[in-house]
């Protein structure tokens, strides 16, 4: 009886786990304040892509950039847990499993530690080679929103750069002190050529489109609670309302399978936008770029309970 009482006890704890886990996060920054990470982990850079100390440089032991990756895990000024960039250093990171975007509120939160707060100029780029400046981090302010620099709402980034601005050149953690970067406006974009999925002028998903949409859905399913966009485009052949209509046929068939992957979760909301040839990537005057032209864009992104809760 005593054994069977246990045994109920831990099925109860272990559904109730199940029913509060959360993928979002709130990261504390100082005694006063957190940032909330709707996304949660995955929502932080993966790898350095290039790290360039500034002079003077700091203390060896606050020179690793590797600090600067996943979550934060700063506990005090003196134990290296986050690197120190050195008088004008720049440190350039890559997100792996996940890209970010200008989407509502802030977008990226930049965790800068230690006693003084020191300038540091933010750039962002989609692909390691072309940036775009950001926004200034200084003092208490570590934000970022795209939309102050009229940041496009359509790219998803996938790099970060922060140069430090001269601000505390003479001290042993010399430059901004980076513990964490992290993505507020987190995303999982993916596009997929129709062709995988549909057979010409068909609006059926082929059977080749499952495992193509397996591999998204095993990443959305560490995610408890999301946005599912669906964009389905399509190129300039044909009528434009036509083109229109199939494209919304086919992102409804694309949103429909996702459904019905995740069972019917209610956890995620589905967006479905039709854009027909509207949106083209490119200009539609050759047939690769037609075939690029011809895409449905699958976007994970923060569920609409974290936009209603930043109103
Ligand atoms: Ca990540
Ligand atoms: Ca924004």
């Amino acid at each position: 009886m005593r054994i069977l009482f246990l045994f109920l006890l831990i099925i109860l704890s272990a559904n109730n786990n199940l029913l509060l886990s959360q993928t979002g996060k709130s990261y504390i920054i100082n005694r006063h304040e957190s940032v909330y990470i709707p996304l949660g982990k995955i929502s932080f850079a993966d790898s350095i892509v290039s790290f360039k100390i500034g002079k003077p440089t700091p203390y060896t032991k606050y020179q690793d950039s590797s600090q600067a990756l996943d979550e934060p895990n700063y506990r005090s000024y003196d134990k290296p847990d986050y690197v120190s960039l050195g008088c004008k250093g720049t440190l350039t990171v890559a997100f792996k499993d996940n890209g970010f975007m200008n989407l509502k509120g802030n977008d990226l939160y930049i965790f800068e530690v230690g006693p003084s707060k020191e300038a540091a100029k933010i750039e962002v780029s989609e692909n390691g080679e072309d940036w775009i400046f950001a926004g200034n981090i200084s003092g208490g302010k570590s934000i970022i929103d795209l939309e102050d620099q009229n940041i496009s709402t359509k790219k998803v980034f996938y790099y970060v750069r922060i140069i430090d601005q001269k601000a505390v050149c003479k001290s042993k953690t010399a430059g901004a002190d980076i513990d964490a970067i992290g993505a507020i406006n987190c995303v999982i974009r993916l596009t997929v050529n129709t062709e995988i999925l549909f057979k010409y002028d068909e609006y059926k998903l082929q059977k080749s489109a499952d495992s193509i949409l397996a591999t998204l859905i095993t990443k959305i399913k560490k995610i408890d609670k999301a946005t599912i966009l669906v964009d389905g485009h399509t190129d300039s052949d044909g009528e434009e309302s036509y083109n229109l209509d199939l494209s919304d046929k086919r992102s409804h068939s694309v949103a429909q399978r996702l459904k019905l992957l995740l069972q019917s979760n209610p956890n995620y909301d589905y967006l479905i936008n039709s854009y027909g040839e509207t949106k083209p990537r490119v200009s539609n005057n050759s047939y690769e770029n037609k075939q690029l032209n011809r895409r449905v864009e699958i976007t994970i992104l923060p569920p609409l309970s974290y936009y209603e809760s930043i109103e």
